[in-house]
């Protein structure tokens, strides 16, 4: 008998893999595909176990798919652009593609150590020109579509280290670095007109079947589309009269246009394009803009979720409510956003709550317009906004009608008399991709005095980015200073120009790596078409629920661009969702910064890659957190050594028969009581990993049948357990019918137990005879005539310790099922003469004989 070693198993049947290229594949359509991903990795440093859960979901995934006849793709890459790179090479010098490689080597050493059965000849670095010069490709192609396009846009400026800060660099308002406070710059910055697939986008989610729910409720809301009414209030007192621009009135953007007659202001968001002109017009025109830019360079976030205390002014400027013709005064707010609907709205303070709560800070008027139909008595003074349904009052012709009838009439009227109209807005924004930063894809475009922005020509891609830097982190771009990159020929008219120094937002790189994939070394094009009509969609997508917006809404849009490039068929790339749930230690999630990582290599070296696979799999459904136990792994460990001992054992007694043909046997009872047992674990196993991806329930029927193995094999005395049977019983096994069951049960065993523990699973498959591989092999077929279990097996106890087993039809009643027990003749000599005090009985499951 051999001792199970993982380390060198497993190194062994990792350069077995490698050697054979068992998990390169290539376009066959002979074979069903499956695409299997995970979402690509940043490049931190060193992955930890929180990180590496989701591959070996993805592995378990992916190789049980291969088992069961798929041509199955399952690549990785890396997700390499980035800014803690390049903060890594402020703080520290490092150059960012130093320590970028640095982190993949090591990275990549932790994945192979861990088995994880990736195609690495499709492997791709985002910082590799000849991936990012795609995304330049890329780019010039929605140019030429006006699905890229150039406007002034903020920026997050930290006065003291001179230099655009991203969001993520904001802390607390203040600059990562020195704390200062930051300020708010308008720069030309480059947008991707996702907003032209909004309706696409919304009405896309409606077929993503196999994503959970709560991803795809978050999208919608991120889209969120809303339908309502512009309508025009005329503006009052606005010097030089009216212009033909639409200057001679404020557009609002409402839902609730039943509320009209309550709308006692109007709010504009501080971004709003006519304060430039009241500013002007107005008596101080410093102090006017002093007081927009405060409000406008407020937290963003809080500002967009309403968290911040309500703020405002009052802009000196009156409009008129075109339902009442009354005058009503013209406020600024912070809680208006310049980028969603008109930014501009009518404020209806008794009916909505931020604009009661801004109207009460500053004494403007509320005036009750719907009431609820049960509401008794005076409504002058509320103490919060009504936002339900009700009748409405005060509201002219309208007054007495039902708001959801006066929304509809009244948005009619809008339109008829011809100050607005039905409108239909989202959320979504264009995307910003212009990032002011180095470690990122230069955007290829060229600024020419003569000619404007002149797009860099395709054969002079990729626009690579130079490698000198002087990484001081000061500067509106860390590019600009870098005078042979920036300094250029126009190349319309040949003159001296300059480059574009913004590089793009790293999720650009992300957004289409998986059809990259499908063809990842592709020199003249991002991919083949038809390599990507074969392996798309992505059939199983994991990672973590921090991407259920941008990246998965980003990678959507792409899908759809590159359709109308004709390049994909798919509007939707990915089919089946899944979130990973996070791994936590002492409550924690495990993170570096927490403190509380642990290295898989460290458990890789101790118990080995298979162990700690195993117990990731096995504690919790993919989707559920994990809590982390130092201990969690010896459970694990154990149980993969007792799988090692009983097959490394019975194996060896099994060479030498012909025990192919179970079928045409006659079995006994323990026989077909095994076989059926295995039969039943193939329908589970393969229910659970085939159709829910609940590995963790796959796990504890195999654990079963383990057990199952091990009594089968006490009785026949051929267990490898070291009190009960002494050697001389081990030597072999009589029927050839226990054989060929155990044969039998065995291999199925070993195959579905191998897309967790593979390293393992393959020198076990060996020991069984087959000398090419678990690539060659199939997953078990089980048969539903075996599977179904007309008996079954109830363990007898006596005083509560096991003492028989008892093989029985089922459905047998309690008094049959005692009886049985009682007439067993195990229980006869262990019960011998003492009296029995009772006899429990849980039908189907136990019986257990209490003697005093
Ligand atoms: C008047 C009103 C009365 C409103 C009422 C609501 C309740 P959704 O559903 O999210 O689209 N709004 C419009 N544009 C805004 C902007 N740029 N910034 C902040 N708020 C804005 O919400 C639409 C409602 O949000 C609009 O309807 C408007 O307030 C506000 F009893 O108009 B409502
Ligand atoms: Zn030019």
């Amino acid at each position: 008998m051999s001792e199970y070693k993982p380390q060198s198993i497993e190194k062994k049947w990792q350069a077995y893999w490698a050697r054979t290229k068992a998990f390169e594949v290539s376009e066959d359509q002979d074979r069903p595909k499956f695409y299997c991903l995970e979402m690509f990795a940043y490049p931190s440093g060193h992955a930890h176990v929180g990180h590496v859960r989701n591959y070996m979901i993805g592995d378990a995934v992916a190789r049980m798919k291969r088992l069961r006849g798929f041509n199955v793709l399952h690549p990785f890459g890396w997700d390499a652009f980035g800014l803690p790179a390049e903060n890594a090479a402020i703080k520290h010098g490092i150059p960012p593609e130093v320590s970028t490689f640095g982190n993949i080597e090591h990275m990549k050493g932790q994945l192979k150590r861990l088995g994880i059965s990736y195609s690495w000849e499709r492997e791709i670095a985002t910082c590799r020109p000849d991936y990012y010069r795609w995304n330049q490709w890329l780019f010039l192609k929605m140019l030429e579509r006006d699905l890229a396009y150039r406007k002034r846009s903020t920026v997050n400026w930290c006065p003291s280290c001179q230099t655009v800060l991203a969001n993520e660099q904001v802390v607390d308002s203040g600059c990562w670095r020195c704390a200062s406070v930051v300020e708010s710059r308008d720069l030309e910055q480059w947008f991707l007109r996702i907003t032209n697939y909004s309706e696409d986008l919304l009405e896309g989610i409606e077929r993503l079947e196999h994503w959970p729910d709560k991803v795809l409720t978050m999208q919608r809301n991120w889209i969120g589309r809303s339908t309502g009414v512009t309508a025009r209030f005329p503006l009052l007192g606005l010097k030089g009269g009216s212009d033909s621009n639409g200057d001679n009135g404020i557009d609002i953007f409402t839902t609730r246009i039943d509320t009209i007659y309550g709308a006692t202001f109007v709010l504009l968001a501080p971004e709003h394009k006519i304060l430039e002109k009241f500013a002007r017009e107005s008596q101080n025109q410093e102090s006017f803009r002093a007081k927009v830019i405060k409000l406008r360079s407020q937290d963003r976030t809080a500002r967009l979720t309403g968290e911040v205390e309500k703020e405002g002014f009052d802009t000196g400027y009156w409009a008129v409510n075109p339902f009442t013709r009354k005058r009503i005064p013209i406020w600024v707010a912070n809680f208006v956003l310049g980028e969603y609907g008109t930014g501009a709205i009518m404020a209806v303070p008794a009916h909505d709550q931020r604009d009661f709560e801004f109207a009460t800070k500053y004494g403007l008027p509320v005036k009750t317009v719907i009431r609820a139909t049960a509401m008794k008595g005076s409504s002058d003074s509320p103490s919060e906004a009504y936002v339900g349904d009700g009748c409405l009052i005060d509201s002219g012709d309208y007054s007495g009608l039902m708001n959801n009838e006066a929304i509809v009439r009244m948005a009619q009227a809008v339109e008829d008399q011809g100050f607005g109209r039905q409108d239909t807005k989202f959320r979504l924004k264009d995307w910003g991709i212009s990032r002011q930063r180095y470690w990122g894809t230069p955007i290829p475009i060229i600024h020419c005095e003569k000619c404007g922005t002149v797009p860099v020509p395709y054969e002079s891609l990729p626009v690579e980015l130079p490698k000198v830097m002087d990484f001081s982190g000061r500067g509106v771009s860390p590019l600009a200073g870098v005078e042979e990159f920036i300094n250029t020929a126009c190349p319309r008219c040949r003159g001296s120009a300059r480059r574009e120094m913004d590089t793009m937002d790293t999720f650009v790189d992300s957004s289409w790596y998986f059809y990259r994939f499908c063809d990842s070394q592709n020199s003249e094009l991002p991919f083949e078409p038809s390599k990507a009509a074969y392996w798309l969609p992505v059939d199983f997508y994991s990672g973590g629920v921090e991407h259920a917006i941008l990246h998965l809404i980003y990678s959507r849009f792409f899908a759809h661009v590159f359709r109308d490039l004709g390049m994909v068929e798919d509007k939707e790339p990915f089919k089946r969702l899944l979130t990973q749930g996070m791994v936590l230690r002492d409550g924690n999630v495990m993170s570096k910064s927490k403190g509380n990582v642990v290295d898989p290599d460290e458990m890789v070296a101790t118990y080995g890659a298979d162990t700690l696979r195993l117990y990731v799999l096995f504690v919790a459904p993919p989707e559920k957190e994990v809590e982390w136990t130092d201990t969690g792994l010896d459970g694990s460990y154990r149980f993969l050594n007792r799988v090692w001992r009983l097959i490394d054992h019975v194996a060896g007694l099994l060479h030498g028969d012909d025990l192919t043909a179970v079928d045409g046997l006659v079995l006994n009872s323990d026989e077909k009581a095994l076989r059926r047992k295995a039969h039943d674990t193939i329908r589970r196993v393969s229910r659970d990993l085939g159709v829910r991806i609940h590995l963790n329930t796959a796990i504890s029927a195999l654990m079963e049948l383990m057990n199952e193995l091990y009594i089968f094999c006490e009785r026949l005395g051929c267990a490898p357990t070291t009190r009960r049977s002494s050697e001389a019983t081990l030597g072999h096994i009589q029927r050839l019918e226990s054989k060929a069951v155990l044969k039998e049960t065995l291999d199925a065993f070993v195959l579905m137990l191998s897309p967790f523990t593979p390293h393992m699973c393959e020198e076990l498959w060996e020991h069984l005879g087959y000398s090419t591989g678990l690539s060659e092999a199939s997953w078990p077929e089980y048969d539903d005539g075996v599977a179904k279990a007309e008996e079954i097996v109830v363990p007898v106890q006596v005083n509560g310790k096991l003492r028989a087993r008892l093989t029985v039809g089922t459905g047998l009643s309690e008094d049959e099922l005692k009886g049985l027990s009682l007439k067993s003749p195990q229980i006869v000599s262990y019960v011998g003469k003492k009296t029995i005090a009772k006899v429990v009985v849980v039908p189907g499951k136990l019986v257990n004989i209490v003697t005093v």
